[in-house]
């Protein structure tokens, strides 16, 4: 009996989401921060075995949205709760227990839940049993506490999605890793890096669009643009002399050319573009 499903990840920002999805697939399909709002689309990341395929979502976290960017972010979160065969459920272990049920309850989820207590590995072993008790009370979903960092009790939660899931024929030819695009990878890490290198406003405002692939014998030539909504903000991804877009390039070739395996020759420009945020074209014209 073959098995398979679609197993989409939910939960506030910052549970740890793109982090558990990367440990479940095995692969860094989603970049990851420690700021709110990293990621704005569902990508997907495939396991398959002999026996199983599971399609795992990682979605943006769910947020009230202020801009037509946002409003296209809790769209994937959308379309993530409607073909959920499980819904796995997020949380921070040391985040409000009653504020994240809640959370969960709003989402008048139908499919099989799981509830995943996340960052085990920042809680005393009292404390997180205390919040397992508190999510197992709620009693709508088997819970589990990991450490998707640590990759602590991932092949536990494993096996308990297999358990779970429906059967049924595979969706994918079982080579299949992910539906997104090598360029949509290449411009995501090179968004992480902004994420990483910039406080404040600056990853809120940035786009990043890959303009030029090109697959040469020896290396792989791409092109991206940074779009900023302004001046000021060009000036800052650029630095003093370039340094800092230097920095972005040199950061965001070395896991574009481990994610593709083969050299990669990286330009960056950087554009403004007003009000892309919530324009339509420019959104589309973004991968929006
Ligand atoms: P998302 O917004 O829900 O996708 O969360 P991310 O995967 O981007 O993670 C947010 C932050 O939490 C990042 O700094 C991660 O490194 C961190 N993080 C994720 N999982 C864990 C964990 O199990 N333990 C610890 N200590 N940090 C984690
Ligand atoms: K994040
Ligand atoms: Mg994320």
């Amino acid at each position: 009996m073959h098995k398979a499903g679609f197993v989409n990840i939910f939960g506030k920002a910052n549970a740890g989401k793109s982090t558990l999805m990367n440990a479940l697939v095995g692969e860094k399909l989603a970049i990851v921060s420690p700021k709110v709002q990293t990621t704005r689309h569902r990508i997907t990341g495939v396991v398959s075995t002999v026996d199983y395929q599971i399609v795992f979502s990682d979605t943006p976290g769910i947020i009230d949205p202020k801009y037509r960017l946002h409003e296209k972010m809790m769209g994937a979160v959308k379309s993530a709760l409607e073909d959920a065969d499980i819904a796995m459920l997020i949380m921070d272990a040391r985040d409000n227990v009653a504020e994240n049920l809640e959370l969960f309850s709003s989402l008048r989820l139908k499919a099989t839940c799981i509830l995943v207590v996340n960052k085990a590995d920042l809680l005393k072993k009292e404390a997180l049993d205390e919040v397992v008790k508190q999510c197992e009370a709620w009693g709508k979903a088997e819970v589990v506490a990991i450490s998707a960092l640590k990759k602590d009790g991932i092949p536990a939660l494993l096996e308990r999605i297999v358990g779970l899931l429906p059967e049924s024929e595979a969706f994918y030819p079982d080579d299949t890793l992910t539906d997104k695009s090598t360029r949509f990878f290449v411009a995501e890490m090179i968004r992480e890096k902004i994420f990483h290198l910039f406080d404040e406003e600056i990853p809120y405002h940035t786009a990043v669009a890959v303009t030029q692939y090109q697959e040469k014998t020896t290396l792989i030539k791409i092109t991206a643009e940074i779009i900023v909504t302004r001046e000021t903000q060009k000036a800052i991804i650029l630095g003093d002399k370039g340094s800092s877009i230097k920095k972005i390039g040199t950061l965001a070739r070395q896991d574009i050319e481990k994610f593709v395996g083969q050299k990669v020759f990286l330009e960056l420009f950087v554009k403004v573009r007003g009000k892309w945020r919530d324009n339509d074209i420019y959104l589309k014209e973004y991968g929006y």
